[in-house]
């Protein structure tokens, strides 16, 4: 399979997980464009549209310079008529009227500022929007009862909604590793998500725990959490204890969501005085900007599929499965690599080892911001 995109773009592979999207690329102007169609498509709940968008965006950042002309786009994967003429109009405008007008209007405004609260999705946001709701204070001074979820996210709206720098979320990770380890020595925490990938900003952090002996890290994070909780740095948490024992046919869990121990949580950076000053760590922060963190435990058996699950890009993902299903006829998910029907996943000790199984060539973290 011809997995390489730089020497000629007439050849670009159809799945981004063929392909390498490097985090800065050359056509940030279309692939904007596309993108705020796909969200668009996404808050109607067309899926359909939503992915054809997204494909097209995706595969234009994994090429060898920019589009400059439209005949450019001939023979590329997935760029149906709607997604070339806004490439067209782009060339030719600088701009998109129908992307200027979704931006504009305020069915998608609402739906974005919506969805951007921690702990409300598309159909809540639209719910509210269908209730005539258009702003934050529109929440705040209605009757009806917000998650507690919700309820931090409006709280905490302002900071959430700052990007995260790398070195905060290395700042955090210092704290959690620390707890992690008085809690379970030997444990360890990879940083994962965007950072992972090499971006220098993102909306959360994503760590993922494991023990090289597997079953020590069973039940793990609700001591983590009291841990840091009794320090000061929790404003807000949710744990999950993992039920991957449960699930009838593991390779079922093919959702986005996965049956690892987990936490949501909403933690408050450390001061930037008392990261440098370790003797000073049993002083709670008290000023801290709130920052999202999502920890989740892995048994040292599904590591390696766990953290290529929690690398993202969510698109680099979705195109993962979809290879496996459609060209492999396996199933992959966060835990494993299935034969269909069967139970017992292939092993694999490192993510090379999964690409290696399904016939890819190894893509780096930095090279899957499809
Ligand atoms: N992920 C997933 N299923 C979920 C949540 C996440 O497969 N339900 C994967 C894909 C994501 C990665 O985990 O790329 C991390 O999720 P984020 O939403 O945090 O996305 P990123 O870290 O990639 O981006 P950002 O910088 O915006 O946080
Ligand atoms: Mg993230």
């Amino acid at each position: 399979l011809p997995t390489r995109s730089q020497a000629d773009p007439g050849c670009l592979p159809a799945y981004a997980c063929q392909r390498h999207s490097p985090l800065n690329h050359h056509n940030l102007c279309f692939t904007e464009a596309l993108d705020t169609l796909a969200e668009a498509a996404g808050f109607e709940g067309s899926e359909g549209r939503f992915l054809s968008f997204r494909r097209a965006a995706s595969v234009l950042k994994a090429l060898p310079g920019p589009i400059t002309s439209i005949s450019q786009l001939r023979g590329l994967p997935h760029f149906g008529d709607h997604s070339s003429r806004i490439v067209q109009e782009l060339l030719e405008c600088g701009v998109s009227s129908e992307v200027e007008r979704i931006k504009q209007s305020e069915r998608y405004q609402t739906m974005k500022l919506f969805t951007h609260i921690f702990g409300v999705g598309v159909k809540t946001a639209d719910k509210w929007y269908r209730d005539g709701l258009r702003s934050l204070a529109d929440l705040q001074g209605q009757t009806r009862k917000l998650s507690r979820q919700q309820e931090a996210g409006i709280c905490h709206f302002e900071d959430l909604n700052t990007l995260v720098w790398r070195h905060e979320a290395e700042a955090i990770q210092r704290v959690v590793e620390k707890a992690v380890r008085q809690v379970l020595p030997g444990a360890t925490v990879t940083l994962t998500g965007g950072f992972r990938r090499g971006k220098l900003q993102g909306h959360d952090v994503d760590f993922l725990i494991t023990h090289p002996v597997e079953g020590q890290e069973e039940g793990l994070l609700p001591k983590v959490m009291d841990l840091l909780e009794s320090q000061g740095f929790v404003l807000y948490r949710h744990t999950q204890s993992n039920h991957y024992q449960d699930l009838k046919d593991p390779a079922q869990s093919t959702s986005l969501f996965d049956a690892y121990e987990r936490c949501f949580s909403i933690l408050r950076l450390p001061d930037p005085t008392a990261a440098f000053r370790p003797e000073a760590g049993e002083e709670p922060c008290r000023d801290g900007k709130a920052v999202r963190v999502d920890l989740v435990v892995a048994p040292a058996s599904q590591f390696a599929f766990a953290l290529l699950g929690w690398t993202g890009s969510q698109h680099f993902e979705r195109e993962l499965r979809r290879f496996s299903r459609a060209e492999k006829q396996l199933l992959l998910n966060s835990h494993g690599l299935y034969v269909p029907g069967k139970k017992e996943s292939f092993p694999a000790a490192s993510e090379e080892d999964i690409f290696r199984h399904l016939g890819l060539e190894y893509i780096a973290p930095e090279y899957r911001n499809a």
